[in-house]
C-alpha cells in the first residue's frame, strides 16, 4: 500500500530575506531588489517617486484638510485617496516581502509636523511584540513623505543594523541614539522599515510643515480567528473588564475612534510582561 500523502504545502516555510516565487517577477518589474536587501540587511529603506507628483500633492492636501489639530486616523475610511495610497503597487510588493502574502492593513494614520516639533523618542514598531523578535517581520511600516525629507526638516531618523539585534532599545540607548542618521528623500517618496529597527524622528527646524502619511501593513499572524468586534459591547456590560481585555478594550490599538494613544505606554509595557 502507498504511504498517504501529506500536504508538504504546509511545511515550505520562506527564509525571511527570501523572495517568493510568486513575487519575484512583481519585484524585478518593480525595481525593489535593492529595497528588499537594504530592508533586510539594514532594516529600513525608500522607495522614491512611489507614485505621481499630482498623488502626492492630493494626499497632501488631504492629510491637511482631515488633521486640524496636527495628526488623524483611521484615515482609510476617510477619503478614497488613502485606499490609493495603501494599494499602490510599489507598497504592495514591499509588504508582501516583509510581512508575507495575505498581509492586513493595521493602520493609515497622518502626521503634521510644523517648525519645533520634538522628536518622538526612539523605539521599535514590534512594541507591542516582547523580545526577542522573532525571525520574520510582523510589521512594515511605510511612510509616505509628502514634503522632503531632510534632518533639519524634522526627517525619520533611523538606526541601521539595529533590526539584527532583535530587541527594545535600552532607556540608556533611547537617550545616546548612537549610529542614527537621517533619512533624507524627496517629497513623494516611501520611507519604509521593519518591526525590529530602531527610529525617531528629528526635531524640525524648518518653517511650514512635515506632512506625512503613516501605513501599516502587518503579518495575517497578528489577527484573531474570530471578529467579536459586533458582540463587544455586550459581552463587555455582561462580564465586566477581563471580557473588555479580550476584547482589546484595554489596549492603545484600534479604538471606535482608531488608536487611543493615552493608552500606548501601558500597552507597550503590558505586551513585555
Ligand atoms: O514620524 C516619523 O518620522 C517617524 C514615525 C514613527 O516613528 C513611526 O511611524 O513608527
Amino acid at each position: 500500500m502507498s504511504e498517504a500523502k501529506r500536504p508538504t504545502a504546509y511545511f515550505d516555510t520562506l527564509p525571511p530575506d527570501a523572495v517568493s516565487e510568486e513575487l519575484a517577477p512583481v519585484i524585478d518589474d518593480l525595481g525593489l531588489a535593492d529595497n528588499c536587501r537594504q530592508l533586510v540587511m539594514q532594516g529600513w529603506t525608500v522607495v522614491e517617486q512611489a507614485a505621481s507628483l499630482e498623488f502626492n500633492a492630493r494626499l497632501r492636501e488631504k492629510i491637511m484638510q482631515l488633521s486640524p489639530s496636527g495628526g488623524s486616523n483611521m484615515l482609510l475610511a476617510k477619503d478614497p485617496v488613502f485606499a490609493e495610497a495603501v494599494l499602490n503597487p510599489n507598497l504592495l510588493a514591499m509588504a508582501e516581502f516583509s510581512v508575507g502574502r495575505g498581509f492586513l492593513i493595521s493602520q493609515v494614520a497622518a502626521s503634521v509636523r510644523p517648525d519645533g516639533a520634538a522628536s518622538i523618542g526612539l523605539h521599535a514598531d514590534h512594541n507591542w511584540l516582547p523580545s526577542p523578535f522573532p525571525a520574520h517581520n510582523m510589521l512594515l511600516t511605510a511612510c509616505w513623505a509628502c514634503d522632503d525629507y531632510t534632518k533639519e526638516g524634522g526627517a525619520t531618523l533611523v538606526i541601521p543594523g539595529s533590526n539584527n539585534l532583535l530587541r527594545h532599545p535600552s532607556a540608556h540607548e533611547v537617550r545616546e541614539v548612537a549610529g542614527a542618521i537621517a533619512i533624507e528623500c524627496p517629497a513623494g517618496s516611501v520611507a519604509m522599515w521593519d518591526g525590529n529597527v530602531w527610529h525617531s524622528n528629528w526635531p524640525r527646524n524648518l518653517k511650514g510643515e512635515r506632512v506625512v502619511c503613516h501605513i501599516t501593513y502587518t503579518r495575517l499572524m497578528m489577527r484573531p480567528v474570530e471578529d467579536y468586534s459586533a458582540s463587544a459591547d455586550e459581552l463587555i456590560s455582561e462580564h465586566g473588564e477581563r471580557m473588555a481585555q479580550l476584547m482589546g478594550r484595554q489596549d492603545f490599538l484600534m479604538g471606535a475612534n482608531g488608536a487611543d494613544y493615552s493608552k500606548l505606554l501601558t500597552t507597550f509595557n503590558n505586551a513585555k510582561r
